[in-house]
């Protein structure tokens, strides 16, 4: 199986080349569907240990079901599916890029959870206006040991985001082990407190704000992602969550440049066009870079060759 990964923002993606599973003819949404009912292994197999890791997302390119698209393409991590992925699309075009498959300029690609266009501005920076993101909740208030009450809003930016607006803990990478218990303990009493997206969607991922390190940005946030490791970019579709609650609460105005910055100190630029409804188009801008370029071998004689799932 042929891989291409990149890193966006210090976050990597892996492209699956070819070598993936036949998925039928469906939609890119029931082709995403299959992927996860019936191909577990195949996922777990190409990004856990020890061909992987629990920050790698991958990206497997299908046909496209939409006219006008140059591809479609289903993002997954090491525990399941993902709806929409910003780091993962950013490195996407890059690597489609550095392939020669496309060129700068704007592109569609096709996902589970909708079309979001691409514009490829060179062979590194690459801006994504994702599928409309929007504010479920409001204040949802979670008490938890040790720090007691957390508020945060539920929302959408492409997959479910809980955010709390002020994080107990510094956002510091220092403080990385500590954030990330803070999230888990988080998103479990949303579990057990039925907090959930539309149709009981599951919140999986979990973000804390903070103060900018650096005087040109707004924020800094640390992302807890559904395996319980850590987004090392700013996480574009939970960039795209927070400017559908800026907009909400009137806190940003259309089309100004927010600067959001990771963990690590890595940076998206992000802007917003309001829909009628009160839902929002973002926009994510940020840098990639194609780290490797390689065959996955699958030994049926290695105990391990599914990987390594916990
Ligand atoms: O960039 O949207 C994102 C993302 C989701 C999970 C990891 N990265």
């Amino acid at each position: 199986m042929r891989v291409i990964d990149s890193h966006t923002a210090g976050e990597p993606t892996r492209v699956i080349m070819d070598g993936g599973p036949d998925l039928g003819s469906g939609s890119v949404a029931e082709r995403a569907r299959v992927l996860q009912d019936e191909y577990h292994e195949f996922c777990s197999s190409v990004l856990c240990e020890p061909r992987g890791n629990d920050a790698l997302v991958g990206a497997l390119l299908v046909e496209p079901s939409e006219v006008g698209c140059t591809t479609g393409v289903i993002f997954f991590n090491t525990v399941q599916n993902l709806g929409m992925c910003g780091h993962a699309s950013i490195g996407l075009a890059v690597t489609l890029a550095y392939l020669g498959l496309i060129k700068p300029g704007t592109h569609r690609f096709d996902t589970p959870v909708g079309v979001i266009a691409i514009d490829l501005k060179d062979k590194h920076l690459v801006s994504v206006t994702n599928v409309e993101s929007y504010r479920l909740q409001k204040d949802v208030r979670v008490s938890v040991k040790g720090y007691g009450e957390i508020v945060g809003d539920v929302a959408w930016g492409g997959n479910w985001f809980f955010l709390a607006k002020e994080s107990p803990v510094e956002i510091i990478r220092e403080n990385i082990r500590q954030l990330t218990d803070l999230g888990l303990d988080i998103r479990r009493k949303l579990e057990t407190e039925g907090v959930t997206g539309t149709d009981g969607a599951w919140i999986d991922h979990i973000e804390l704000y903070g103060p900018p390190v650096a005087d040109q940005s707004n924020s800094r946030c640390f992302v807890l992602v559904p395996s319980g490791s850590y987004d090392r970019s700013p996480c574009g579709t939970g960039c795209s969550a927070k400017m559908a609650c800026l907009a909400s609460d009137g806190n940003w105005r259309e089309g100004d440049h927010w600067i959001q910055e990771s963990i690590i100190g890595s940076t998206y630029s992000l802007s917003y066009q309001a829909r009628k409804d009160g839902s929002v188009d973002v926009t994510i801008e940020g840098r990639a870079y194609v780290t490797a370029e390689a065959q996955l071998h699958f030994d049926p004689s290695d105990p391990y060759r599914s990987g390594i799932s916990v």
